[in-house]
């Protein structure tokens, strides 16, 4: 049930000077978070960031001017958490129901030399009656970078859960055309934008010219996004996912798009960490998985 007065409720959690809770776009409650480093923000909608930006630099995540707030949509934009299927399924809603949820806010606390840490809590009621018994947590860490760890537990006592999971990072860039993306040559994708037709590139980098939308399959590695204009390289190091999806929509799709705007792919790159299509995950009962990605920058006085 929707009530006006969770910013409230959640003001036990706040940090004078570190964490703060306020109404956010849409009358959503959000949390801002501020460090020795950086500021961030987290919608409880979704659990989702929509805002990280160090000291001096320009924000490191892009979110839409047209993106829906509202109790049940998708904020476009920032960190949805895909979870607990990638994509569409029938008579569901499309990327799982994770993103549409309001979690819960368990615990602020402030770590050594100034960061914060922020623990969510996915609460059953948004798994519906006959989805399997499972815990979900999220921790949002937020320092001179920002590490996010999504941990789901398969509580039943015998039967295996297997779920897809990603989180689908919207990236701030100066332009598309100023972009580079390295530490995905030679890996196998599936080319969604050309009906999921397995690929290799084989290039150094890549770069955006047009619709991409790629699900690298079986890779570990750090990503590394750099921006010419800017002189900024964002890194993303990951543990517990085997997958990455590169995706800018372009420009037909995104005029079909009513939360986003016809110019805005030029804006923005998706790099999505997580385990989906023949990396889904399953875990034996009682056990646990954790898909964390820390996303950090660095300045780079390399040009294009
Ligand atoms: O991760 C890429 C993708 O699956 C694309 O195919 C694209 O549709 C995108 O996610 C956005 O999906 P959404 O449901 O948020 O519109």
């Amino acid at each position: 049930m929707v009530t006006t007065d969770i910013p409230e409720r959640l003001k036990r959690f706040e940090i004078p000077g570190r964490v703060t809770v306020l109404e956010g776009n849409g009358e959503l409650p959000k949390i801002e978070a501020t460090t020795d480093w950086s500021t961030a923000e987290i919608y409880l909608n979704g659990a989702h960031v929509t805002d990280f930006q160090k000291k001096g630099e320009p924000p490191m995540l892009f979110t839409s001017q047209f993106s829906r707030f509202a109790h049940g949509e998708p904020i476009r934009g920032g960190i949805p958490i895909i979870f607990p299927w990638f994509g569409a399924r029938e008579g569901s809603p499309a990327h799982g129901f994770a993103r549409l949820a309001e979690w819960e806010l368990h615990e602020a606390t402030t770590i050594p030399e100034g960061g914060v840490s922020l623990r969510f809590g996915l609460p059953l009621s948004a798994h519906g009656a006959t989805w399997p018994p499972i815990a979900t947590y999220y921790v949002v860490t937020i320092s001179d970078r920002l590490t996010l760890e999504l941990i789901v537990t398969n509580t039943s006592p015998d039967q295996p859960f297997t779920f897809e999971n990603c989180l689908h990072t919207y990236f701030a860039v100066s332009d598309i055309s100023n972009v580079s993306v390295s530490g995905l040559k030679g890996v196998h994708y599936l080319d969604k934008a050309d009906n999921f037709a397995p690929k290799t590139d084989n290039a150094d980098v890549i770069r955006i010219a047009s619709e991409v939308d790629r699900i690298y399959c079986d890779t570990e590695a750090t990503i590394e996004l750099l921006d010419s204009k800017l002189r900024r390289k964002m890194r993303i190091e990951k543990s517990g996912s085997a997958s990455t999806v590169v995706w800018n929509p372009w420009s037909a799709k995104a005029q079909q798009m009513p939360d986003f705007g016809n110019d805005e792919y030029q804006q923005m790159l998706c790099i999505e960490s997580g385990n989906v299509v023949k990396n889904k995950v399953t875990l034996a009962p009682g056990k646990t998985s954790v898909l964390k990605i820390a996303i950090s920058s660095e300045p780079s006085e390399q040009g294009r």
